[in-house]
C-alpha cells in the first residue's frame, strides 16, 4: 500500500481530498514550489550564507539514457556524474570551470544548458553544511582482561561493548543494555540483511569488516566512484563512517576488534560527506542508492546542532527518502535510521527536518547509568533511543572498529546510537523479512523498554498516552530490545493500510500573546466515511507557520482528544531569527501512538525567556496518519503486561464501548 504526503513544506491545498494511502511527495504547482524555494533559501540565510557549487541538476526532454547525457554535458562543456536516482531523464552535471563553491549563481552556465534543445530543465545547485554527529579524536587504547562468560564472543572487545552487554563495566547499571544476546539465542544474527552507512566512507579492508561488507551496494558519492575508501587526514576525522560500520556488522570470533550487534548481517559504504559543501542530488543519490539491496541506511549527520538551525531535507532528497519507504526492499519499504542531534538542551530536533521526519526512526542516546547524554537533544518525534557513552568515564564510549585496522572504546554521540539501532532492525529483518518500514516503527514502539531511563535534569517524566504506552521526551518509547524485537518480529503480522487525513487547520492568523498563551482547538472527525479515515494513530503533524521577534523563544505545545501534551517546540536560547519564523513546517510527534484521533485537539503557543516578544500565529494544519482498521488484532499476546497487551485490551474496551 501507498502513503500520501505531510510533507512540510510543500503540502498542497489540492490533494486534501485524495485517497491515497501511498507516501507522497505531492505534485508542484508553482505555487508550491516558490513556498519550498523561499522556505529553503530562508532557512539558509539565518545559517550559513548561501553558496552555489559547481553541480547541476539536469532534467532531458525525454529518457535518453546515460551516454546520451554524456554526450550533452559534454558538447556544454560539462562533465556527467551520472543519472538522479537511477532515472533515464534526470542527470548530475559538473562544470569543471567553476569553482566548488561561489556566492553567486552562474546565470552564463545554466542559460548555456538549458539552451540545449534535448535539455528542458537545468538548476544549479546550491551548498549547505551538514555535520558528522559525535567526533572524537584517536586515542590510544590499554586492554585490561575482563572475565567472559563462556557463551559470550571471544573478540577482545567484547567485554568493553558495554552497549551490547553491560555486566556494570565502568560504573555502568547491569542489564542497562540493548539485549542483543536474547536475540543472537534464538539463531538471529542478521545473515541476508545489508545496512548502508551514509557517511565519510567505511575502511572496507578492515580485518573485523571485510568479510561482512557489500562492494556491490556501495558507492563514494563524494569522488564519484565505486570505492567509499575515507580519505586521510591525520586527525582521522574521517574515522566515522568505519566507527559506525563496525557497530553494525564487525565480525564474531576473529580475534579483531568486538561485534557487531548484527555480526552476520552486511554493510554498505556510502561516502557523501567529504566534499567542501553537501548538495541535494548528493544527499538525494545517497538515500535513493540501491534501494533494492540495501535495508537500512544510517545516517549519523544532519544540519548544524547550533540550536539556531530549521533545516531540512530538500527537493530531491525528500523524493529520494518517499521512494524509498514506497518502492525500496521491493515495495516492502526501505529503513532509514537517523541520529537525533548532538545540539544538546539548547536544540530541539523537531527543527530538524531529517530527525522530526515520518520517514525516519529516529534514535537518541542514553548513557550507561540511564541518563540521557549531555549533548542529548530532545523532540516529540524521537521513536527510541540506543546508547552512546560511559557516566564516569567519558571515554567509555561506544567500542568499535576503526580506521586502518585499528579498534576504538571512545566512539561517542547520537552518531553512535543510530547505527546501534539500524544493527537491531538488522536482526528484526533476518527474523522476518517481510517487515515493512512500519512494521519496524510498530516493532520499536512496542517493544522499546523504559528500563531504568531517565532524564538528568528532572524535567521530562515517563508519561503514559492515552492507550497505555509510556513515553519520555527525551527517549522515545524507550531503549531498544533486540530480544523482545526479534520474537516478536516472527509472528508479527504486517499492520493495516496507512493512510493520511487532513484533521483540518485554523487560518486566520492569530496573536501570540507577549505574556500568557494563545490557545486554539480543533475538531476533527478524522475523516470518517471518507476513504482518509484514521482510527488509530500512528504520527502526527502540526504544520505551522508563524513569526515572532524572537523564534528561539517560542514554545508550542499539542494535546490530543486523549489528553497527550506533546511538546514540539522547546525554548532554544541560541535561536534569535526575527524575520523568518517557521513556514509550513510540519513539527512531529509519536508520543499519540494507537490512540484514537477524533475530538478536541489544542495547541498552545507561547513565549518563553527574560524579554518580551512578540508574534503571530499565520496557519495551523493538523495532519493525521494511521490505519482506519485496528492493528495487531491478528497478534497472539503471550505475555499479559507487554505493551502489545496493553494496547491490544485498550482498542477492544474502546470498541466494546
Ligand atoms: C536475501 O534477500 C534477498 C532480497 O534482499 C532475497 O531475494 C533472497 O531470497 C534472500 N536470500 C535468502 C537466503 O534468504
Ligand atoms: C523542485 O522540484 C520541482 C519538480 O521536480 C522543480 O520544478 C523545482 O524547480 C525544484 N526546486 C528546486 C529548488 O530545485
Ligand atoms: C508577523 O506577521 C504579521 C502579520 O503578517 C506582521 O504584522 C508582523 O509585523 C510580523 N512580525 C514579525 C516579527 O515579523
Ligand atoms: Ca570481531
Ligand atoms: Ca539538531
Amino acid at each position: 500500500m501507498r502513503d500520501e504526503t505531510t510533507c512540510c513544506l510543500v503540502r498542497s491545498t489540492r490533494n486534501r481530498q485524495k485517497a491515497t494511502t501511498m507516501e507522497q511527495w505531492p505534485s508542484l504547482s508553482i505555487l508550491l514550489s516558490f513556498l519550498l524555494i523561499s522556505a529553503v533559501i530562508l532557512s539558509l540565510c539565518q545559517a550559513a550564507p548561501e553558496v552555489f557549487t559547481n553541480s547541476f541538476y539536469v532534467r532531458l526532454n525525454g529518457e535518453h539514457g546515460h551516454d546520451v547525457a554524456s554526450r550533452i554535458a559534454k558538447r556544454n562543456g560539462f562533465e556527467n556524474l551520472g543519472p538522479v536516482m537511477g532515472s533515464k531523464s534526470e542527470f548530475h552535471f559538473v562544470h569543471r570551470g567553476l569553482n566548488h563553491a561561489r556566492t553567486k549563481r552562474s546565470v552564463p552556465h545554466t542559460r548555456l544548458l538549458k539552451a540545449d534543445p534535448l535539455i528542458t530543465s537545468a538548476i544549479q545547485q546550491s551548498g549547505f553544511r551538514r555535520v558528522k554527529r559525535g567526533f572524537n579524536p584517536l586515542k590510544v587504547e590499554n586492554l585490561v582482561d575482563v572475565p567472559l562468560s563462556h557463551n559470550d564472543p571471544s573478540d577482545p572487545y567484547f567485554p568493553y561493548q558495554w552497549y551490547l552487554k553491560n555486566t556494570g563495566q565502568n560504573g555502568g547499571k547491569p542489564k542497562l543494555d540493548l539485549n542483543v544476546e536474547a536475540a543472537w539465542a534464538q539463531g538471529i544474527t542478521g545473515k541476508n540483511v545489508t545496512t548502508a552507512i551514509m557517511d565519510d566512507g567505511v575502511d572496507y579492508m578492515h580485518p573485523d569488516l571485510k568479510f561482512n561488507y557489500n562492494a556491490k551496494a556501495s558507492y563514494d558519492f563524494s569522488s564519484n566512484d565505486p570505492y567509499p575508501y575515507p580519505r586521510y587526514t591525520d586527525d582521522w576525522f574521517n574515522s566515522h563512517g568505519t566507527r559506525c560500520a563496525g557497530e553494525v556488522a564487525a565480525a564474531r570470533d576473529n580475534g579483531v576488534c568486538g561485534v557487531g550487534v548484527a555480526y552476520d548481517s552486511k554493510v554498505a559504504g556510502i561516502r557523501m560527506l567529504d566534499q567542501p559543501y553537501m548538495t541535494d542530488l548528493i544527499e538525494a543519490n545517497s538515500m535513493g542508492h540501491e534501494p533494492n539491496l540495501i535495508d537500512i541506511y544510517s545516517a549519523s549527520w544532519g544540519p548544524t546542532d547550533d540550536g539556531k538551525t530549521v533545516d531540512g531535507p530538500r527537493n530531491a532528497t525528500m523524493r529520494a527518502i518517499v521512494r524509498g519507504v514506497n518502492e525500496g526492499r521491493n515495495g516492502l519499504g526501505n529503513i532509514y535510521v537517523w541520529a537525533s542531534g548532538d545540539g544538546g538542551e539548547d536544540d530541539d530536533c523537531n527543527c530538524d527536518g531529517y530527525a522530526a521526519s515520518m520517514w525516519t526512526v529516529s534514535i537518541n542516546s542514553a548513557i550507561n547509568d540511564g541518563q540521557n547524554a549531555h549533548y542529548d537533544e530532545s523532540c516529540s518525534s524521537t521513536l527510541a533511543s540506543t546508547f552512546s557513552n560511559g557516566a564516569k568515564d567519558p571515554n567509555t564510549g561506544v567500542a568499535t572498529t576503526d580506521l586502518y585496522g585499528k579498534c576504538t572504546r571512545s566512539h561517542s554521540g547520537t552518531s553512535a546510537a543510530a547505527p546501534e539501532a539500524a544493527g537491531v532492525f538488522a536482526l528484526a529483518l533476518e527474523a522476518n523479512p517481510s517487515l515493512t518500514w512500519r512494521d519496524i516503527q510498530h516493532l520499536t514502539v512496542l517493544t522499546s523498554k523504559r528500563n531504568s531511563l531517565f532524564d538528568a535534569k528532572g524535567r521530562f517524566h515517563w508519561t503514559m498516552n492515552g492507550v497505555g504506552l509510556e513515553f519520555n521526551h527525551l527517549f522515545g518509547f524507550g531503549v531498544l530490545d533486540a530480544g523482545a524485537m526479534v520474537a516478536l518480529s516472527r509472528e508479527w503480522k504486517t499492520v493495516p493500510a496507512r493512510y493520511h487525513c487532513d484533521g483540518g487547520s485554523v487560518k486566520e492568523a492569530r496573536r501570540v500573546p507577549s505574556r500568557g498563551t494563545l490557545v486554539l482547538t480543533l475538531d476533527t472527525k478524522a475523516c470518517q466515511g471518507t476513504d482518509t479515515e484514521v482510527n488509530y494513530l500512528e504520527h502526527v503533524q502540526a504544520v505551522v507557520t508563524l513569526n515572532s521577534t524572537r523564534r528561539g523563544d517560542t514554545n508550542i505545545y499539542l494535546t490530543s482528544p486523549m489528553g497527550t501534551r506533546s511538546m514540539i517546540l522547546s525554548r532554544r536560547p541560541n535561536d534569535d531569527d526575527r524575520h523568518d519564523g517557521f513556514v509550513k513546517w510540519p513539527f512531529m510527534t509519536t508520543h499519540t501512538w494507537g490512540e484514537y484521533p477524533k475530538g478536541t485537539w489544542t495547541l498552545e503557543v507561547r513565549f518563553v525567556g527574560d524579554v518580551l516578544q512578540a508574534g503571530w500565529l499565520k496557519e495551523w494544519t493538523l495532519m493525521l496518519h494511521g490505519t482506519r482498521d485496528a492493528p495487531y488484532v491478528n497478534l497472539p499476546v503471550t505475555d499479559p503486561h507487554s505493551k502489545l497487551a496493553v494496547v491490544k485490551k485498550a482498542h477492544e474496551d474502546r470498541k466494546k464501548a
